[in-house]
């Protein structure tokens, strides 16, 4: 196991907490501990009466289901599956049928800052003439479409619409590569791939058409019958004969009723692609009805969402906390939201504490890599620091993607929330389908770093490398002991890679482990996420695989071996840091200089922005064991500019870390 990110020490000499004290805590969807402590009690008692009575509550059933949990095929579970549902009609319909159609749905505010507000009436009409669309070009029920958009209407819509006809989709997040975009097309089997002439991001217009356009050059697309795109910036207009077709003329012509398709509980809602320990990523499949109960009722547990809430989630579409916490829980739960399309420094670092302040935002939700940034601009000009902007409407904090340090906490907690709003500290993965270990408001007192106690239902653990319980105060892995709903439920086109790399015999076999390291507080039993445990890099919450930026650097033609580590970051969380041999004589200076450049470039191409290395260093080889296995404990140490104090008796060329420390 990597020794974790963050400091173990500093976590468990934790000990402050801040009881929730909020005048609306009494009226919250969990009012106290009791009642906590209650649902959980009840899970335990009834695994599966439990979680039929939620999936009952918070969905609305075409067919109700009448079997809760098959373990026939496990680890290959399903849940309420003889039951049928539409996900958009969780969404929308339902919402309008309960009187509900002139609630404001989405307040959409652009990186310019044009605001567009839509009702839940005007979202049905939307969805509807898109699925209409799509219909038209032949999509039906079963097929996959990639969804490759900005930050948008357009984007949410897309989405929708491919739940109203039981389309699966693939959205891939803006900043990837053709090359990235291209390996998902294949992967999924794509029929259509849904974009944008171009994305606009800081003032910026950035590709996105000409990005497909090339994907589509690099083979294995076959299966892509359409393009469809929507034309955002009106900056790149060139259209293939016969495969390309605008979204909007198309849209515009469709009636504005499209009757939901019924689909199965665990018909494939969509398939999101992340990073893993190894290999290509992997596409994570969830489930339509599972997936979407739990995005409902996190929406009310943690959040506790309310009839007036105004909520923003600042996350993007392209990733797991874009689909639960903008377009599928905010939407099935009722609420009001924010999406917004910019970034947080644009036209200037205020941005965020501007527009809830602007649109009266009461939950605001958003990354540590943001706050810390955002703390970072603030020091440097008053002017942008929180304390310029009425926050007064604000009422719940939330945080996640990677751990939150106390000084970051406790920063968001005084400035930001003004000291009267809880943080909820949101622990979970693209493969959870929603939050997992995170604190209810007005039940569970805060710990500044901590995502305290698991949810109601939800098993998790930690245990040692045998599978063993491991008492608190002692690191171990994380897993979780009992399927859930909302859990992944295969790798797309890869089930073996699912059994394996989650259920490892190891440990059993029936654990799902979640490549965390964690710890347990000795008095509070709270949660510390110490982070990843594999060779799984997490940077500004993004994650990333060694892998694949090491294979991205071998490709290039000077590179004859490559090496990525994690190395910590005040803003990043982690940066990435990459050991490289060349084909050539080690260079130094300016030329070292130049070809680390190149290199950069290079991995930006080929992965995608967030991939560009920090550092990159060259050597004449890399530490190996005797047997040539990369000893990357060490690197780690040379990334962070430790002295190698641990046993390398193992180490084949000792003399070679004398090089790497002088290369930077
Ligand atoms: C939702 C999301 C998952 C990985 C996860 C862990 C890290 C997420 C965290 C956290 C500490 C939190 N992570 N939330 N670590 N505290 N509150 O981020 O999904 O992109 O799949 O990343 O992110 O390492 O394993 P995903």
């Amino acid at each position: 196991m990597h020794e974790p990110s963050s400091n173990i020490q500093s976590v468990l000499q934790e000990n402050r907490l801040f009881p929730p004290f909020a005048n609306w805590c009494s009226t919250a969807a969990v009012p106290n501990h009791d009642a906590y402590e209650e649902l959980c009690a009840e899970a335990n008692r009834d695994y599966e009466g439990f979680w039929a009575r939620l999936a009952r509550e918070n969905l609305d059933w075409y067919q109700p289901f009448t079997q809760t949990l098959d373990e026939s095929e496990a680890p290959f579970y399903k849940w309420f599956a003889d039951g049928k549902l539409n996900a958009s009609y969780n969404c929308l319909d339902r919402h309008v049928k309960a009187g509900n159609g002139n609630k404001v749905a989405i307040r959409f505010e652009s990186d310019a800052g044009v605001v567009t507000i839509l009702t839940y009436n005007d979202l049905l009409r939307r969805v509807s003439k898109t699925a209409n669309a799509l219909k038209s070009l032949g999509m039906v029920k079963g097929d996959r479409a990639i969804i490759y958009m900005p930050m948008s209407i357009e984007g949410i819509c897309m989405m929708q619409a491919c739940a109203r006809l039981g389309v699966i989709h693939s959205v891939v997040f803006g900043g990837f590569s053709s090359k990235a975009l291209n390996d998902r097309i294949v992967d999924i089997g794509a029929k259509l791939v849904i974009t944008a002439d171009e994305q606009t991001r800081g003032g910026k217009n950035l590709p996105l058409k000409s990005t497909v356009d090339e994907a589509l050059t690099m083979g294995g697309c076959e299966a892509v019958e359409h393009v469809l795109v929507n034309r955002r910036t009106g900056g790149y207009d060139k259209m293939q004969e016969g495969r390309d077709v605008w979204l909007e003329p198309l849209v515009e012509k469709q009636l504005a009723k499209c009757e939901p398709t019924w689909v199965e509980a665990e018909h494939p809602l969509f398939v999101l692609y992340t990073s893993g320990s190894t290999g290509s990523p992997k596409g994570v499949q969830h489930s339509t009805g599972g997936y979407l109960m739990w995005a409902t009722q996190t929406m009310k547990w943690t959040f506790d969402l309310r009839p007036n809430d105004v909520f923003w989630c600042t996350a993007d579409i392209g990733w797991i906390t874009g689909h639960t916490y903008i377009t599928y829980g905010p939407l099935s739960a009722g609420a009001t939201q924010i999406v917004f399309e910019g970034i947080p420094t644009y036209p200037d670092s205020g941005r965020f504490w501007k527009m809830i302040d602007d649109h009266g935002c009461t939950i605001f939700h958003t990354a540590p890599t943001a706050i810390r940034s955002l703390i970072k601009a603030s020091e440097m000009d008053d002017k942008v620091h929180p304390k310029n902007y009425n926050l007064s409407t604000l009422r719940i904090l939330g945080s996640v993607g990677e751990p939150i340090n106390p000084e970051a906490w406790m920063w968001y907690y005084k400035n930001v929330g003004g000291s009267r709003c809880p943080i909820l500290d949101t622990f979970w993965q693209t493969e959870t389908g929603g939050n997992m270990i995170a604190p209810m408001p007005a039940a569970i007192a805060l710990t500044p770093g901590s995502c305290t106690l698991p949810l109601p239902g939800i098993q998790a653990a930690i245990v040692d490398e045998a599978g063993h319980d491991v008492e608190n105060g002692q690191g171990g892995l994380l897993v979780i002991k009992r399927p859930w709903p909302s859990m992944i439920r295969t790798v797309w086109n890869n089930p073996e890679r699912y059994k394996s790399g989650y259920f490892p015999e190891e440990l059993g076999g029936k654990y799902y482990l979640a490549g965390d390291g964690a710890v347990r507080h000795v008095d509070t039993s709270y949660f510390q996420i110490m982070g990843r445990i594999d060779d799984v890099l997490n940077v500004s919450g993004h994650r990333l695989g060694t892998m694949e930026i090491e294979s991205a650097c071998v490709s290039h033609p000077l590179v004859a071996e490559a090496a990525v580590v994690g190395k910590p970051d005040s803003v990043t969380g982690e940066a990435i840091c990459v050991f490289i041999v060349l084909k050539r004589e080690t260079p130094v200076g300016e030329e070292a200089k130049q070809i680390a450049n190149e290199i950069r470039d290079w991995v930006r191409k080929e992965v995608g922005p967030i991939a560009r290395p920090k550092e990159i260093r060259f050597g004449d080889n890399l530490p190996k064991t005797r047997s040539g296995k990369i000893m990357r404990r060490l690197l780690r140490s040379l990334a962070k500019g430790e002295e190698i104090t641990s046993d390398i008796s193992t180490l084949e060329n000792p003399g070679i870390l004398e090089q790497l420390k002088q290369s930077l």
